[in-house]
């Protein structure tokens, strides 16, 4: 099994799309592991995009997802970095397909509300920043069975 880490972006918490993310992770069978409500420092959200530190929107970036309260939550599943992504759509929601989270419900790629770590590994380094180890809940969901063969 994958983890990977998702947080809904302080545009998608104002216009009170938590419940609708969450619904799409849960109803494709994935197991919430931790999610946690916050307002990041500005220092966290430029250590969550250090491999963006030389584009020219980086410190827009960090300052706005700074700006205002983001749900941050670890989601696990088979193949979950790969299929979370999918779920999300594009960077830019205008190149994003119906059905993902950005065609369905967001127009600007500044404002695109959720991130979805892109690599098995950066979800590691990321869930590291946002959650302590013990934060992580383990325990066995009574659907397992009717999602796996
Ligand atoms: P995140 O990391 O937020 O899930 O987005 P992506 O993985 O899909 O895309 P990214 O890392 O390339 O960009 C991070 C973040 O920056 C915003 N952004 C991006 C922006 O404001 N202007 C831009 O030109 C780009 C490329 C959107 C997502």
């Amino acid at each position: 099994m994958e983890r990977t880490f998702v947080a809904v972006k302080p545009d998608g918490v104002q216009r009170g799309l938590c419940g609708e993310i969450m619904k799409r992770f849960e109803q494709r069978g994935f197991r919430l592991v931790a999610a946690k409500f916050q307002q990041a420092s500005e220092e966290h959200m430029q250590k969550h995009y250090l491999d963006l530190k030389d584009k020219p929107f980086y410190q827009g970036l960090c300052k706005y997802m700074s700006s205002g309260p983001v749900f941050a939550m670890v989601w696990e599943g088979r193949s979950i970095v790969k299929l979370g992504r999918m779920m999300l759509g594009e960077t830019n929601p205008a190149d994003s397909k119906p059905g993902s989270i950005r065609g369905d419900l967001c127009i600007d790629i500044g404002r695109n509300i959720i991130h979805g770590s892109d690599t098995l590994e950066n979800a590691k380094t990321e869930i590291g920043l946002w959650f302590k180890a013990e934060e992580l809940v383990d325990y066995k969901p009574c659907s397992q069975a009717f999602l796996y063969e």
